[in-house]
């Protein structure tokens, strides 16, 4: 062997090595981006089909990851201290890695998430998957991505009835001067005094206590959360079906996380992201999309006084909170609004 190609064979091994030693490193720094543990936020654990949800997710990608991708669920919004609407930033912020959240709960932070609060503007399911499944969901996911949270996937709370422990509510006049526990976007707020009653933010965590003791005297949640947390149970023997609102719930991961991972890991996490969020709009749709709505005759075995509005009274509803909802377009973005209403309208 001469000289010269002594040398090169030492320089083409010596590269070799360093090539080697330098993939071996990358593969080692990314192997320590992964996490022990991922966080998960929910409001609801899973004896709801929001808990049910993110349970169903954890375990999806644990499975198609082969463990590489841990997730331990952190429900009651425990990672904020129960402050649910302080949710999204944490999430932003890296303190919560992953979550499904309600819009009503992002919404102080994405203004465009109160779309779902107008009152009245999704009579029925099918309007529901118009939005969510159509150009205004991607839209509301578009924004939420421009926040820096990576948004996956669509599931659902519900629509949220009205429950009260003094009397049946038919037309908005029995809803004078009742105290009503709403949700921490200021559109619930206008929404109640809209119709007469006293409205009061509270977190979930301090709901049912709240209702135990007559603090408040309603609230207003789907059948799900009303049956699963057995709010029957606290004085809430009134309950009106009135489908003035409902939230769908977005599953989102931070974006940090969401770069730590290889491209075939995110794939697995958002394609297991849909498939959750099929399966738990599915749970939380269960004895409400037939026109009967059997989960709310389940309710009545308990004394609770089922009521279901009739058009002319619904009219009355929609009538009085008009005004909250023209302003509340204004705030969203008219030409979102706009871009809704025509979804629904072509729905129906
Ligand atoms: O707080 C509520 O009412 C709940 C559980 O439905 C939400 O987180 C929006």
């Amino acid at each position: 062997m001469n000289k010269r190609s002594f040398l090169t064979i030492t320089l083409a091994s010596l590269l070799a090595v360093v090539g080697l030693t330098a993939s071996l490193h990358s593969n080692l720094a990314m192997a320590a981006e992964y996490k022990s543990e991922y966080k998960m936020s929910l409001v609801l654990g899973t004896a709801f089909p929001w808990g049910k949800g993110g349970e169903i997710w954890a375990d999806l990608v644990r499975e198609r990851t082969n463990g590489r991708i841990n997730i331990k669920l952190y429900p009651g919004a425990s990672l904020v201290g129960g402050d649910q609407t302080r949710e999204f930033t944490a999430i932003r912020q890296g303190v919560i890695d992953m979550s499904i959240g309600s819009t009503i709960n992002w919404s102080p932070q994405i203004k465009e998430l109160n779309l779902f609060s107008l009152p009245f503007l999704m009579p029925n399911y099918q309007s529901i998957d118009a939005l969510v499944k159509g150009p205004v969901g991607k839209d509301l996911l578009d924004i939420i991505e421009k926040q820096g949270v990576v948004p996956l996937a669509w599931g659902e709370n519900g629509f949220r009835e009205i429950s009260n422990s003094k009397k049946e509510v038919k037309k908005p006049e029995d809803l004078k001067g009742m105290k009503f526990r709403v949700v921490g976007s200021p559109i619930y707020n206008e929404t109640f005094s809209a119709l007469g009653a006293n409205p009061t933010q509270m977190s979930w965590a301090d709901t049912q206590a709240a209702l135990a003791s007559g603090a408040v005297d309603g609230q207003e949640n789907p059948e799900s959360v009303y049956a699963a947390a057995k709010l029957y149970t606290v004085g809430q023997k009134y309950v009106t079906v009135w489908r003035y609102v409902a939230d769908p719930l977005i599953f989102v991961v931070n974006k940090q996380v969401w770069e730590s991972w290889t491209p075939q890991d995110r794939e697995i996490v958002q394609q297991a992201a849909i498939d959750a969020g099929k399966q738990e709009v599915a749970i939380a749709r269960k004895g409400l999309a037939e026109p009967s709505q059997p989960a709310w005759k389940d309710v009545e075995q308990y004394g609770v006084k089922v009521t279901y509005l009739t058009p002319e009274d619904r009219k009355l509803f929609v009538a009085a909170t008009r005004d909250v909802y023209n302003k509340w377009k204004n705030q969203i973005g008219a030409a979102l609004v706009d871009k809704a209403e025509k979804a629904v309208a072509n729905a129906k």
